[in-house]
């Protein structure tokens, strides 16, 4: 694997610098933030962001993500436009060496959550989610009300949006789905890229809105779209695993067994009820996930790709992007990073 970690570019607060002091970590996982989904993603842009990352000893080990516009998802006339210009980043993202493209096929809203800082007994704070607590959000002014989303729509945007979407059942989202992965994958495939899409979070309908990327049956339908290695996973273990019906370390066995994962997101999640459960330190101590177990799947079956710790908590006084601070990611890090070495070792 090559131990990543995620990079906002240089808005971010946490420095390239800060994150090639943390051993083990070789490279970053960045994109082109500034620009709106949909855009065409800038030769020069992207060198650029390379070699700044190079500069600072790091390399770019994966795109999170290349977003998918709206009208693709939707399925609107439009849609053909849209892929097109992704698969002309794709092309430019492959001329700066760029390998493994994560994107998500999420309506509307990418990861949400209902609280940004919930508290924990050790003074801690964590991002959680209780689906009664999401019912009474009240959207009619927009996403105001909504954490982590609050600047995103205003009250005709989101109307829209949502009206857009009422006609659109699973079944057609899968559809779209298809349409799409039938025209980029081909490009990826002879660029050499992998793409990896990032299941639903958290992996069931929110809003009323549709969200197909949730399970085991779901994984399997998403790689015989295309049967291309082009045609991977972002397999998130967080993500995925606020379902305790999914069994995580059986799901990272079977795919990467199969070589359909792109890139890992390892983080522990703890399930506080039905559609309830908030993140906790990368430990599995400290969750319901077996982070040995996952770990261990993925020495077996050779795992080369990606891999990051996922959202930390906040700690140690730290004040910056909820989920992405540098010292509970870093700890994260240190943590996978040992158990890898526990289990090269013993080869
Ligand atoms: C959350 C992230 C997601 C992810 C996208 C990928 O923290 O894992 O926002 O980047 O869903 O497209």
């Amino acid at each position: 694997m090559q131990l990543s970690f995620r990079w906002y570019g240089p808005e971010d607060p946490v420095s390239l610098k800060a994150i090639r002091q943390i051993p083990g970590v070789e490279g970053v996982v960045s994109a082109l933030h500034e620009l709106a989904p949909g855009e065409v993603w800038p030769q020069r842009s992207i060198r650029g962001l390379v070699d700044q990352i190079r500069d600072n000893g790091l390399a770019l080990t994966a795109v999170e993500s290349l977003p998918v516009h709206e009208d693709i998802k939707l399925g609107n006339p439009t849609r053909d436009r849209y892929i097109a210009n992704y698969a002309t980043s794709l092309n430019h993202l492959a001329a700066s060496g760029v390998t493994t493209v994560c994107y998500n096929f999420m309506p509307v809203f990418d990861w949400t959550r209902t609280r940004l800082d919930r508290p924990l007994p050790d003074g801690a704070t964590c991002l959680s989610y209780n689906h009664s607590d999401l019912a009474r959000i009240d959207l009619s002014h927009g996403t105001r009300d909504l954490p982590g989303w609050s600047t995103a729509f205003d009250r005709a945007q989101l109307k829209k949006m949502l009206q857009a979407y009422a006609g659109v059942s699973e079944e057609r989202l899968w559809d779209n789905l298809a349409y799409f992965l039938h025209r980029v994958i081909p490009v990826a495939e002879d660029l050499g890229i992998r793409l990896g899409i990032h299941p639903d979070d958290p992996p069931w309908s929110i809003f009323g809105l549709p969200r197909i990327i949730v399970d085991r049956d779901a994984l399997h339908r998403l790689i015989q779209i295309e049967d291309s290695p082009a045609n991977g996973l972002s397999l998130c273990t967080g993500s995925l695993g606020a379902l305790p019906s999914n069994d995580i370390p059986a799901l990272v066995e079977e795919f990467s067994r199969m070589d359909r994962i792109a890139f890992m997101h390892v983080r522990n999640v703890h399930i506080d009820g039905e559609k309830a459960f908030h993140e906790t330190a990368h430990p599995s101590a400290c969750g319901h996930l077996d982070m040995f177990a996952i770990m261990k799947a993925l020495h077996k079956n050779n795992f080369d790709g990606p891999l990051r710790p996922d959202h930390g908590r906040m700690i140690w006084d730290e004040i910056g992007k909820p989920g992405y601070g540098l010292f509970d990611r870093a700890l994260g890090a240190a943590y996978l990073n040992g158990l890898w070495e526990g289990l090269t070792s013993e080869d």
